[in-house]
């Protein structure tokens, strides 16, 4: 990806272990990026400071392809990412041996991410898909050079990896990364705009002066997972601001936004992108209309999508119909280009603070140990979360408290179920499958 030449600026970069002028952080940068050039991928712990953005600036400058890894990703999530990408492992200033037999990969992102069933999927992100990705969300935020963007996300995701890092390297803004998303660090650290997940904006429109302490900034952008109205019009009341909605995913960055210059709508995305163009489909594949009332599969098309899944000897490209990418989710668009989302299509998909947890991938983790014999996970509606892993799980004697651990041990903290109810069977059909419909908290 190429980075912006621009004049050096003090404090280019600020987190809580101190802060790096562009200057620095390009020397910084080069200095890995001497150590890693010619391997054909690295992986990075991806701790929110400095150490990950310098290691992933030097990625960029080498032209290698970067897994960052989930700093909290229990022994399970994190053997398996690096085994399965072959990444040599780039932690602070050491860096373990380059692992041979890795083809080079065209890319320059491999970002872990799950699916409804099994472990997490390397999707593989091109340095064209980011740039194309980045210029079109810099045209619709008017997002330039002169702005400061503040976020505390997690540096392994798209949200605040991809437009959280990637985006003021390329458009040459500032950044400040304040470690954690809260309500207090939000407030104490000035900027023109601000990046959270819905729960994050829950959590700051719950805190009245941290809200009203981010009314000066340009823009509050919102997304990953769907942003509560009342959430909306309390961030509006308290900000004098409507926050800016934005929809993506790994496997097709942001493809849906509303802009800068144009109106922001409680429970809508906004439209497609520069670039991008987007349908709504019927199971068997045939158009919808664009009504605003008839809710479809939302399929993305544009040069932001991913070049495929990794695998063993290469990269399998995804499965498109004409150059279409299939959700999963389910939308409404209006005549006006107005995207809704209205959910997603699997319940084995679940977002929870803005994370995407495949519920196979805790029920696997569950049924690891010992006393467990069947699970089944699901995402239950929750205030805070969004939704709110909650696990179903036959056993012998065992605490639930003893099992929540136990998944925060093997996977990403946050893929742990908040609520383990012990029961005597599971719901199942005649085939034997487990009917998640009827599994309920009362
Ligand atoms: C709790 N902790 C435990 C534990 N229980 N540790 C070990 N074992 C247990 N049983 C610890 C955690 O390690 C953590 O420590 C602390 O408790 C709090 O963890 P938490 O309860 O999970 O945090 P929570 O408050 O629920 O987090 C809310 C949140 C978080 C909003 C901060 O969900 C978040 O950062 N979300 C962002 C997700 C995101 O970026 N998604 C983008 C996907 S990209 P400690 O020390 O760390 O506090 C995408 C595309 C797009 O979707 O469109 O953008
Ligand atoms: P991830 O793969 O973690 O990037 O998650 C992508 C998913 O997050 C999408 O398929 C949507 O289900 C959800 N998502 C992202 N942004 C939004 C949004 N603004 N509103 C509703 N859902 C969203």
């Amino acid at each position: 990806m190429r980075l912006i030449d621009s004049p050096d600026l003090p404090d280019a970069v600020v987190t809580p272990s101190g802060s790096l002028s562009r200057h620095q952080l390009l020397e910084q940068a080069s200095r890995v990026a001497g150590r890693i050039k010619g391997a054909p991928i690295v992986a990075v712990d991806a701790v929110p400071d400095l150490s990950t953005i310098v290691a992933v600036t030097g990625a960029l400058l080498a032209g290698v392809p970067i897994v960052p890894i989930p700093p909290d990703a229990g022994d399970l999530e994190r053997a398996h990412i690096l085994r399965d990408s072959g990444a040599a492992l780039l932690a602070g200033s050491d860096i373990s041996e380059i692992s041979p037999g890795r083809p080079r990969l065209d890319a320059a992102l491999v970002l872990y991410t799950s699916g409804t069933t099994g472990a997490p999927k390397g999707v593989v992100i091109s340095s064209e898909a980011v740039e194309a990705g980045l210029d079109a969300l810099a045209e619709a935020w008017q997002w330039t050079a002169e702005d400061t963007l503040v976020h505390g996300l997690p540096l392994y995701h798209v949200h605040g990896l991809v437009l959280g890092v990637l985006g003021p390297l390329r458009l040459g803004c500032r950044l400040i990364h304040t470690g954690r998303p809260t309500p207090q660090a939000y407030a104490a650290n000035p900027g023109t705009m601000y990046f959270g997940v819905p729960t994050v904006w829950s959590r700051i429109a719950a805190d009245p002066a941290a809200a009203r302490a981010l009314a000066p900034a340009r823009l509050l952008v919102s997304g990953s997972a769907p942003l509560p109205a009342p959430v909306f019009d309390d961030l509006a009341a308290l900000t004098g601001q409507a926050p800016v909605e934005r929809y993506g995913m790994t496997e097709t960055l942001i493809t849906v936004s509303a802009r800068a210059d144009g109106e922001r709508r409680a429970g809508q995305v906004g439209q497609p992108l520069p670039g991008i163009t987007t349908r709504l489909v019927d199971e068997s594949g045939a158009p919808l209309p664009s009504d605003g009332t008839t809710i479809g599969h939302l399929q993305v098309r544009g040069p932001t999508l991913l070049d495929g899944y990794l695998r063993p000897g290469g990269v399998r490209p995804p499965d498109l119909t004409d150059g279409w990418f299939p959700t999963g989710d389910v939308a409404t668009v209006g005549p006006d280009g107005w995207h809704r989302i209205v959910g997603r299509a699997s319940t084995d998909l679940i977002k929870t603070g803005g994370y995407r947890v495949g519920a196979g991938e805790v029920e696997d983790a569950l049924l690891l140990h010992p006393a467990v014999r069947e699970a089944a996970v699901i995402g239950v509606p929750h205030p805070d979360l969004g939704e709110r892993i909650t696990a179903f799980v036959v056993a012998g004697p065992v605490a639930p408290a003893e099992l929540i651990d136990f998944v925060a041990g093997r996977l990403a903290v946050h893929k742990r179920p908040r609520v383990v109810h012990l029961v005597d069977e599971l719901p199942r059909n005649a085939m034997g499958k487990v009917q998640k419909s009827f599994l309920t908290e009362d």
